[in-house]
């Protein structure tokens, strides 16, 4: 049967995306900068199916019609740029959580783009992919690399690739898994509340680049400390733009809150350690390697998570030979 598999680990963004610049090709509002995890994320294969629909199913998982919706949405936008022949069986496994800000929509369509690719003989290199894979999910097109990866916003379609970035830094990132049930409403929905809604939402894109410049100088110049203070302040200004929105959106937890002050006292006593959040009540820990057993053992004193998930620098997207059956 002819099929193709890809895998493609999740991304934490340190400088944040949030909002569109063009909404009908997912172009982002401004740039963003993140990290690769490592073990973290899903496997994707497709199959061509006769029609006359496309399908989809999860093997870890139960599929809802809205997901459905837009990944035939998806696939139909892909074949106006990519033109593709007949209708595919789309079957994924996730080691994320699905809809809790655990950057599962980006292993996801990362994975998807780069099977779509070596099903039908396309032979994009790495950049043209992480085009193909943000058309699904923005945050996606970081994952198409390993390591560190910026994606341009605020550009036309064909401008807004990710790239890798270099990184002198040894770096861990921990996620505090706080709740893993659906979040209350998709990013995309607050995205878009956001940008029409919320005063501060200018502000957050009018200081995008200056962080972001900032950021990628303190990761090849191995500046920890600056890198983390950035990444809690595109953080704090992402989540300030949802919370002034109309309505206000929402995604913290009260036990959100409790990490994050844990992560102020451990940083108080060790150092560098820092978090960030995402569309989601989870909190993510950022510290160098060498703090990673103090972060992991306050963490588990802290009776404010049971699941913790531990993670480094990971790789890119690629293919499998080994494909998953439903
Ligand atoms: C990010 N997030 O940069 C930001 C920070 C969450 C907060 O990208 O509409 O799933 O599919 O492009 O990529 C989550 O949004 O949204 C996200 P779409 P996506 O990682």
């Amino acid at each position: 049967m002819n099929r193709s598999t890809a895998y493609a680990n999740a991304n934490i963004a340190l400088i944040k995306y949030w909002g569109k610049f063009e909404a009908s090709l997912n172009v982002p509002a401004a740039l963003s900068l993140s990290m690769t995890l490592s073990h973290l994320g899903t496997k994707v294969t497709v199959t061509s199916i006769d029609g006359p629909s496309h399908q989809a199913s999860i093997i870890n998982g139960a599929i809802k019609e809205k997901d459905l919706l837009r990944l035939k949405n998806y696939l139909e936008l892909v074949r106006q740029y990519f033109p593709f022949d007949g209708f595919l069986k789309v079957v994924s496994e996730s080691s994320i959580g699905i809809s809790a800000g655990l950057a599962s929509s980006a292993s996801f369509f990362a994975a998807l783009a780069t099977a779509l690719n070596a099903h039908f003989k396309w032979q994009l290199d790495q950049q043209q992919l992480s085009i193909l894979a943000r058309m699904g999910s923005a945050s996606a097109a970081r994952s198409i690399f390993g390591g560190f990866a910026a994606l341009k916003g605020g550009v036309s379609h064909e401008e807004a690739y990710a790239y890798p970035v270099s990184s002198k830094l040894d770096l861990a990132m921990v996620l505090a898994v706080v709740d893993q049930s659906p979040k209350p409403i998709s990013s995309r929905e607050a995205m878009n509340i956001t940008q029409a809604t919320s005063p501060f939402y200018r502000a957050f894109i009018e200081s995008q680049k200056d962080d972001f410049d900032r950021a990628v100088k303190a990761l090849s110049e191995g500046d920890i400390t600056i890198l983390g203070e950035l990444m809690e302040h595109s953080t704090l200004k992402m989540f300030a733009s949802m919370w002034t929105a109309i309505p206000a959106i929402n995604y913290w937890h009260p036990k959100s809150l409790e990490l994050i002050s844990m992560v102020y006292q451990l940083r108080k006593e060790q150092g560098e350690v820092y978090f960030t959040m995402d569309a989601g009540p989870n909190v993510k820990i950022l510290c160098p390697e060498l703090k990673l057993p103090a972060v992991l053992t306050r963490l588990a004193c802290s009776g404010l998570t049971t699941d913790i998930r531990t993670s480094a620098p990971g790789e890119g997207s690629k293919i499998l030979s080994e494909h998953l059956h439903d």
